[in-house]
This record gives C-alpha cells, structure tokens and sequence, in this order.
C-alpha cells in the first residue's frame, strides 16, 4: 500500500512537472554577446517554434557573472565564456543538460567536445558555441603613417611597447574592458602564466599595462567595431570575428587586418548555458538545439567570422570565411595559443580591483 500510494505520488509529481513544461509560456529570454548572432536567426527561430525571444545583449563575461550571482536574471540562454562558466558550474548556477532533447548534439567535434569537458566535466552543463582568439586589429594605412615600414605589425610588441604604442596615440589605442582577458594576455607576454594567481606576477601585468596606459585612448568591449571601420581608432586589441566584422564593414578605402600575434593569442570557446533558475528551461533546450542544426550555426559563422564547432556545419561555411586562418586558425597557431581558465573568487576580487586601478589610474 505504501509502495502503490509512493508510486502514485511518483506518478503524480512527473505528470506535474510535464504538465508544468507543456504549459511553459512560449517565451525565451536570451543574454547573448553583440554581434554574435545572425540577423535572421531568431526570426526564422521565432517562426519555425511559435516562442517569442526577447533578445539581450552585453560585452563582457562580468557583467552575466554578476547576473547570475546575483540570481533571478530572468534569463533562459547565456553565452559565458569556458573561464567563466567553469566557475559558475562550480557555484550551482547552472542547470544540468537534458540531453534527450538535444537531437542535434551528436553534430558537434568529438575533440572540442573533449577539450570543452575541462570546464565543463561530462559536457553536462553547456554546448560549446564558437570559438575565438583574442589578437589585435589594426589600419594598415594609418599604423604605416605613424610607425614606418618597421612596424611590428606580427608581435604584441605594437601595443605593449612603450616605444610604439606612444606614436600611436594620436591615432588611437583601444583594449578590451576585460579585467581576466588582458591581463592574461599581458602575463603571457610578460612570459609568465597567464593564469597565474601569484600577485607578484599580477604586480608586473600591471606595470606593463601601466607603462603603455597614457598612449591607451579607452577600454571597452565593443565600440572598437565601429571605430576601427571608420578610422577613429588605429589599433584595437579585441575579439578575432569582432575584428573581421570592423574589417567588413570599414569605409571605402580603410584595410583593416586581424593579428594573432606570433608569442601567441588567447583562444576560447564561448558555451550556450541555461541558468538554474531560468524560467523557460524547456524553451532553452529548443534553442540550443536549433543553434546545433548545421545550416543554422553556419549561417551564423558567415555572419559574426567567428568559427564553430559543429562538424556538419563545415559544409555550409563560405569558403572565404573557412580558408581565413584567423577564423580557423591552423594546427600551429592553435598550438602557440593559451587557454584562460577558471579564477578563484579571491583572486577574481583582486584582479576587480587591480584592473580600477590600471583604468583609472587610482
Ligand atoms: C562577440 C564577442 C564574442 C567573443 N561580439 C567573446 N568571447
């Protein structure tokens, strides 16, 4: 008796909660990068599943990290990056895959899906979303006029050299608001590891950016887009697509090029990831599948330049965006990159700090 009336509570709670994702509103609340997405991806999403998306966008892997800290975001879909997703698996803000929904999963490369369960253990929490170096772009035109032929336009050396980065001023520097990425990328530099938590080390990351600081004209995640395509900025140290859209859409007779330096770039791969306490969990699992259809996810590649993991996919690539090494890089030039990975929260806290003071200079 005890057994049947436990079975039927049992019974009653799946018919619940099934009746609970039946009656899931047809709404999806997605927090995605900008310029991530094609244009028509979620129109052609909204009309193939009747689900309204309200669509949200940010620059940088803090601002959705203290979202979902903070909790009840509202949000069904994010977009973190390995470094910061790996933490906030830890942290229990992440809702578990259910991978019966996930049809399309079997699409994605069985060696990135390895590499991506270094932060994500199993790959049970996320589905790897494309991947990215972090190198520079730079106005062949205006960078020649300031710097000569000698320009060290292969090396990290552009920016972080005192000596060149001053004759770029007046043309215009720009670095990413990102505390983690910029800092990584100078340890690197710098020959030490970029994901060093030793604040001796941190100590040198700052001086160097503090040397090159004065010749710096603003730290932000995205405006570099338009100014590097209009000519407002020479040399922005950026996203690799972000860069190959500036270089796309830059006024008549502006050459934009992308760089991955030869000590080496970062190399990451943002993840599609459900929120725990996200309000459409059902929702969520039809997007990611969707985005894991190959014509889908390769539209999105020809759009945004940035590469993706799904096998099939390839296909459906332009031939000018797959043969581009700055988009699939080749085997040596992954080899020479560096992966960010996870921070402690203390030395996140530091870092926070470490980085006011570098971009205020207090
Ligand atoms: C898109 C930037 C995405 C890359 N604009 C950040 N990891």
């Amino acid at each position: 008796m005890i057994r049947l009336t436990f079975a039927l509570s049992t019974a009653a709670l799946l018919l619940g909660s099934a009746a609970a994702f039946a009656q899931e509103e047809a709404v999806l609340n997605v927090y995605n990068w900008s310029d991530y997405i094609a244009e028509d991806t979620i129109a052609n999403f909204e009309a193939e599943t009747g689900i309204k998306v309200n669509y949200d966008v940010y620059d940088n892997n803090e601002i959705v990290d203290a979202k979902l800290l903070a909790g009840n975001s509202g949000y069904d879909i994010v977009v973190p990056s390995g470094n910061f997703l790996e933490r906030q698996i830890k942290a229990g803000l992440i809702l578990p895959l259910d991978k019966s929904k996930l049809t399309n999963l079997g699409n994605l490369d069985p060696s990135v899906m390895a590499t991506a369960a270094g932060q994500d253990p199993d790959n049970a929490h996320a589905v790897p979303y494309m991947i990215n170096t972090i190198g520079y772009g730079y106005n062949v035109d205006k960078v020649a006029a300031a710097l000569g032929a000698d320009a060290p336009t292969d090396s990290w050396d552009l920016i972080f050299k005192p000596e060149y980065a001053e004759k770029l001023a007046s043309c215009g520097i720009s670095l990413l608001d990102s505390p983690s990425e910029v800092t990584g990328i100078a340890l690197h530099y710098l020959g030490l590891d970029a994901n060093s938590e030793n604040p001796d080390d941190l100590a040198k990351a700052e001086a160097l950016l503090n040397s090159v600081k004065p010749y710096i004209r603003y730290f932000h995640s995205s405006q570099y887009i338009d100014d590097l395509g209009n000519g407002e900025i020479c040399v922005a140290l950026g996203y690799s697509g972000d860069i190959f859209i500036a270089s796309d859409n830059a006024g008549e007779g502006v050459d934009v090029q992308y760089v991955i330096p030869k000590e080496g770039a970062a190399t990451l791969f943002d993840f599609l990831a459900i929120p725990i306490d996200a309000p459409h969990p059902e929702n969520a699992h039809k997007f990611i599948n969707y985005i894991l259809e190959p014509e889908i996810v390769a539209a999105i590649t020809n759009y945004v330049f940035y590469a993706n993991p799904n096998l099939p996919a390839l296909e459906f690539v332009d031939e000018e965006v797959k043969s581009n090494p700055g988009i699939y890089p080749p085997a040596d030039t992954v080899a020479k990159a560096f992966v960010m990975k996870a921070h402690s929260p203390d030395f996140e806290e530091t870092l926070t700090r470490t980085w006011t003071r570098i971009k205020t200079g207090q």
